[in-house]
């Protein structure tokens, strides 16, 4: 199988300069040999194009940070995800701000009826430009593709929404906004918080999140936000917050997956090499993709 490389250097979805140099440390963590050695054909197809907006940090329509540059940005990803799947390849997208999942996801999601997304994050990212503490358009993609939000987001690519609440699970959270925690209630979104990581462990909860995903959808998208993981393993990012998913359980949660076999695309976001210690958070993010694309040990 073939598997096609989407970097996308966005930050403008936070404010922390320095996430739009993730697809190159992604690379240099060397990302292609690690996979190719997996016997994958890999075709980087480089980096979508991100223009600057004209005033930087900008709360455009209300409460939304650099919207236009986004909103943008994510139009031309959707595009080329939909040209990668297209030709029959597995789209692996690099951040670049979490923000980019809109794109990723607008571009995946015409393609199944019933799309299954695992978020693995620390945080729900299902604010609304209404219930957002920060602006931050990197806190929303999760609400924008189940529908919530501005129209110039909520409508990437001509459709939406782009998923159901009932096909998402989120794994990892530990940091969730007000109205993130009544949207979750509201819409019966599958939460397994660290409680949950703690008390059952990421085996049973990689279990449980595969046999729910895999009853009711027909694809899977892995969008892996690598503040999920503790920041003490993945300390390169822009919004850490203690108490997250260890190095050795996330590569768990990858195996597992990988040896269900039910990805069919994925994205690593948010790694910031500025924040970074020697690129050790994008060495952990390619070991992790090892694991996803099937490496073992023996
Ligand atoms: C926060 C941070 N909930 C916000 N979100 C992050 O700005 O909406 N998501 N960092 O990954
Ligand atoms: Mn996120
Ligand atoms: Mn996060
Ligand atoms: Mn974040």
């Amino acid at each position: 199988k073939q598997i096609s490389i989407i970097g996308v250097p966005m930050d403008f979805g936070q404010m922390r300069r320095g996430v739009d140099m993730g697809p190159s440390a992604i690379r240099y963590a060397g990302v292609v040999d690690r996979l190719e050695n997996l016997h994958y054909e890999i075709d980087d197809l480089g980096d979508i194009e991100i223009s600057r907006p004209e005033k930087l940090d900008k709360l455009s329509e209300g409460n939304l940070r650099n919207l236009k540059a986004v909103a943008e940005g994510n139009t031309k990803l959707a595009k080329k995800i939909d040209e990668a799947i297209n030709a029959d390849t597995f789209p692996l997208v690099f951040g670049g701000d979490h923000s980019i999942a809109i794109g990723t996801l607008a571009g995946v999601a015409k393609h199944y009826n019933n799309l299954g997304v695992i978020w693995y994050d620390a945080h729900g990212d299902l604010n609304t430009a209404e219930s957002s503490p920060s602006g931050n358009i990197h806190g929303m993609p999760l609400a924008v593709s189940l529908g919530l939000g501005h129209p110039t987001l909520t409508e990437i690519a001509g459709y939406g929404p782009k998923v159901k609440p009932e096909n998402i699970v989120i794994i990892g959270a530990r940091s969730l906004d007000e109205g993130e925690k009544i949207l979750i209630k509201e819409l019966g979104i599958k939460v397994y918080t660290m409680h949950e990581i703690d008390r059952i462990g990421m085996t049973k909860v990689m279990e449980e999140t595969i046999s729910y995903l895999k009853d009711r959808t027909d694809g899977v998208h892995l969008s892996l936000d690598l503040d999920g993981l503790d920041p003490h393993d993945a300390p390169g990012v822009g919004t850490p917050v203690i108490g997250g998913i260890s190095y050795r359980e996330s590569h768990l949660a990858m195996e597992m997956l990988a040896e269900a076999g039910v990805i069919t695309s994925a994205e690593f976001v948010e790694v910031n090499p500025i924040l970074d210690e020697r690129n050790k958070t994008a060495s952990v993010a390619v070991a992790l993709m090892g694991s996803l694309f099937g490496e073992k040990l023996l």
